[in-house]
C-alpha cells in the first residue's frame, strides 16, 4: 500500500488544482512501482497535529481518488469522518482506512457498512494531539489485540461482513518505541483475530529513535527492515511511503528465504 498525502503544502505546478495534480501523479508512480493499494488521505495524523475540517478534507482527496480509481487502481480512503468515506467510496475508492477504527464518530459504522467497501481498523490510544504524553500499558499486546477484536464486533454487528475487515496495530500511535517493537515482534497475536493484518512502520520515530535519531527522509533503511520484519511475521499488507525499494526489499527477501529452488 503507497501512501499519497494531499496537502497544500504538496509543491504546486501552476494547474487549476496543483495539489491534486501533483497526489494523483505520486499515485500513479506509486503503481508503477508495484503498489496494490493507493492510500489517500487529506488530514495530518502527526503527534500533535490539530484536525482539519471534514469539507477540505474532502475537497483534497475527492479528485484524487476519482482519478487513480479511474485508472482502476484499488483506493484506501484514510479518513475518520463518515461524510467523508460516503464521498470517498462514490469516488471510487474500495477500502475505508480509519485510524479511529470506525469510533470517531458515531455514523461511521453504519456509513461503512452500507457503502459495502472494506475496512481496516487502527488501534490508537487517546487522539493525535495528545497520543504521544507518556502512553501507558499494562501489557500493550493484549490491550491492541483486544480493542480490535471489540471493533470486529462492532462492525459485524454494524453489518460489515468478517472477510471485509483488516486490523492494524497502529505503530506510533500512543505508543513508545519499546510498545511499537512489542507489537511488530508479537504481530502473530493479531493474526489470531482472523482478519488480515495491515503494517504502517514507514519512516516512523521509532525508527530514527533505535538508530541515531534520523529525520523522516533520512529512514528508509530502518523502514525496509521494519517492513520485512513485520511480513516475517505474518503482515499481509505494508503501509509505505517508498514502494519501490520496497518491492525491491520483498523480492530479494523472499527469494532468498525460498533458497533458491528456481536455479
Ligand atoms: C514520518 C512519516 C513520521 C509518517 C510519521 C509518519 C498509519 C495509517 C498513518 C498506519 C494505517 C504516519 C493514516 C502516520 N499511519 N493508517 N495512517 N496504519 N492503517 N506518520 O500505521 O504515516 S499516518
Amino acid at each position: 500500500m503507497g501512501v499519497v498525502n494531499v496537502t497544500p503544502d504538496s509543491f504546486s505546478d501552476g494547474g487549476e488544482t496543483p495539489d491534486a495534480e501533483a497526489a494523483i501523479a505520486r499515485g500513479r508512480a506509486m503503481l508503477a512501482a508495484g503498489a496494490d493499494i493507493i492510500d489517500v488521505g487529506g488530514e495530518s495524523t502527526r503527534p500533535g497535529a490539530a484536525s482539519l475540517d471534514p469539507a477540505e478534507e474532502q475537497s483534497r482527496i475527492v479528485p484524487v481518488i476519482r482519478a487513480l480509481a479511474a485508472d482502476g487502481a484499488v483506493v484506501s480512503a484514510d479518513t475518520r469522518h463518515a461524510a467523508v468515506m460516503a464521498a470517498a467510496v462514490a469516488a471510487g475508492a474500495r477500502i475505508v482506512n480509519d485510524v479511529s477504527a470506525l469510533s470517531a464518530e458515531p455514523g461511521s459504522l453504519a456509513q461503512a457498512a452500507q457503502s459495502g467497501a472494506h475496512v481496516i481498523l487502527m488501534h490508537m490510544k487517546g487522539d493525535p494531539r495528545t497520543m504521544q504524553d507518556d502512553p501507558r500499558y499494562d501489557d500493550v499486546v493484549a490491550e491492541v489485540a483486544a480493542y480490535l477484536a471489540e471493533r470486529i464486533e462492532a462492525c459485524v454487528r454494524a453489518g460489515i461482513p468478517r472477510a471485509k475487515i483488516a486490523v492494524d496495530p497502529g505503530i506510533g500511535f500512543g505508543k513508545t518505541v519499546t510498545h511499537n517493537v512489542a507489537l511488530i515482534a508479537n504481530l502473530g497475536r493479531l493474526k489470531e483475530l482472523g482478519c488480515p493484518v495491515v503494517l504502517g512502520v514507514s519512516r516512523k520515530s521509532f525508527i530514527g529513535k533505535l538508530s541515531r535519531n534520523e529525520p523522516p527522509q533520512e529512514r528508509l533503511a530502518g523502514s525496509l527492515a521494519a517492513a520485512l520484519a513485520g511480513i516475517a511475521r505474518g503482515a499481509d499488507i505494508v503501509r509505505v511511503h517508498d514502494v519501490a525499494e520496497t518491492r525491491q526489499a520483498l523480492a530479494v527477501w523472499r527469494a532468498v528465504l525460498e533458497g533458491g529452488r528456481g536455479s
